[in-house]
């Protein structure tokens, strides 16, 4: 089989990849290695910044985000027992977010593959990728026990963090920045309807806890736990508790309770391999970069990726050059490093770090103080929080 761009995963950032590729009129397979119903089903992120809903629009798959998706102009920031409002429309000029699932974003992107006809793969095994430093590049694979391969013009690697893209690079070419964090998020989805229209991040004594939502019935609860927590510990009343007593406000506030439908615990790790390009491979999304969840930004990023890629492999295939592929790591690596930033800092400003002293603390508490009182300081949050406009 041979095609333009053979592309390693079904996520967000590969799915995204190869529609705009079919959109621009460039041919491209789908590699995955989970089947259908695991891609479409796995519960991830949940806010869309403006340039991704911008960029879902753009691309013909916004309809059913427009429909169902909620829109969201402003959160809260919950301490010391009071909720403050950062004012996110106001304060950036007019942009906003969407509260959207990331695997309703996926079932879309399916959809729209399913519909052009080209190929997109899933259940594969055994993906290895070859011949990234010359001009014929290939992914060799198996399905069903039937060995394949696919001969191409340029590889992208969008298989996630444990995908097998990033590790095709030859020892010593990337350079990998790395922090791991010493919690975790315990994160729920609860049948039970949202008892506030925005997100609440709250920083309390006991830890950090987030709530978000999926729909007008369905919550989405964090809290902040140990990385090796044993799910086991936590019962649903232990859950429940634990959440009433760290979103506790002085106006009486609470999330409401319903069956838990879902739980897991996500580790925290910021993490960035440069440069972004290896020959004829393109990492893009979570096999590039990893942020903590604080700032909601993972999906944003891998979004912002593959915008930048299939513009580049446009031109490319347009005959207007190849600066824009050359140029593609560096003009990625701009905008991850200040996500990097921003998801370093919000996740530094909530969580409750084991080792801090009573003088971190209180440095902690004046900058929650600062960006809910200053127009500055709530600037630099809501700009960030809404993401940057993209350069193109
Ligand atoms: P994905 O989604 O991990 O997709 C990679 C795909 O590649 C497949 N794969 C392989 N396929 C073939 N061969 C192999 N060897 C393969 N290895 C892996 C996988 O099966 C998978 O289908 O990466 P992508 O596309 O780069 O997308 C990144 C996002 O998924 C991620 O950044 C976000 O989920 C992060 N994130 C959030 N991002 C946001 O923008 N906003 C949020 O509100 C937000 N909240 C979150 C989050 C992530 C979380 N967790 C669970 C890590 C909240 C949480 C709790
Ligand atoms: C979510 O709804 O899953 C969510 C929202 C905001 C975050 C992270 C996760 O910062």
């Amino acid at each position: 089989m041979r095609t333009q761009v053979a592309i390693v995963g079904a996520g967000p950032a590969g799915l995204l990849l190869g529609h705009l590729l079919h959109r621009a009129g460039i041919d491209s397979v789908i590699v995955e290695r989970h089947d259908r119903r695991h891609a479409e089903e796995r519960i991830r992120a949940g806010v869309l910044e403006q340039g991704t809903v911008d960029t879902l629009d753009e691309a013909g798959v916004g309809e059913r985000m427009h429909r169902e998706g909620l829109p969201h102009d402003g959160i809260e920031l919950l301490f010391d027992g009071t909720r403050h409002r950062i004012d996110l429309k106001a304060l950036s000029g007019g942009r906003s977010i969407r509260v959207y699932g990331q695997h309703e974003v996926v079932k879309d992107l399916i959809a729209a593959r399913l519909e052009s006809g080209r190929p997109l793969i899933f259940e594969a095994t055994d993906v290895a990728l070859h011949g990234l430093d010359g001009r014929t590049p290939s992914l060799t694979f198996a399905v069903d026990g039937e060995e394949r391969r696919i001969d191409c013009d340029y590889v992208a690697g969008c298989d996630g963090f444990h995908g097998v893209s990033r590790g095709a690079v030859p020892d010593g070419v990337l350079k990998v920045f790395e922090r791991v964090y010493p919690f975790a998020w315990l994160g729920i989805l609860a049948d039970a309807a949202p008892s506030l229209d925005e997100l609440v991040y709250a920083n309390h004594p006991s830890g950090f806890a987030l709530f978000s939502m999926r729909s007008d019935k369905v919550t989405r609860l964090y809290l902040q736990c140990e990385p090796d927590e044993d799910l086991a510990a936590w019962s649903d009343a232990r859950i429940w508790d634990e959440l009433h007593e760290r979103l506790a406000c002085d106006d009486g506030w609470t999330p409401n309770e319903g069956p838990i439908l879902q739980r897991g615990v996500t580790p925290m790790r910021s993490f960035v391999a440069e440069p972004m390009r290896h020959g004829r491979l393109f990492l893009a999304g979570d096999a590039a970069h990893i942020v903590p969840p604080t700032g909601a930004k993972g999906m944003n990023l891998a979004v912002a990726d593959v915008r930048v890629l299939a513009q580049a492999l446009a031109a490319h295939y347009g005959g207007l050059g190849d600066e824009k592929l050359a140029a593609y790591s560096t003009t990625c690596l701009r905008r991850v490093w200040r996500a990097e930033h921003y998801s370093w800092w919000m996740t530094s400003m909530l969580h409750r770090f084991r080792d801090n002293t009573p003088f971190m603390d209180r440095l902690q508490r004046s900058e929650l103080d600062y960006v809910t009182s200053s127009e500055a300081g709530g600037r630099m949050l809501a700009e960030n929080y809404v993401g940057l406009p993209f350069g193109d």
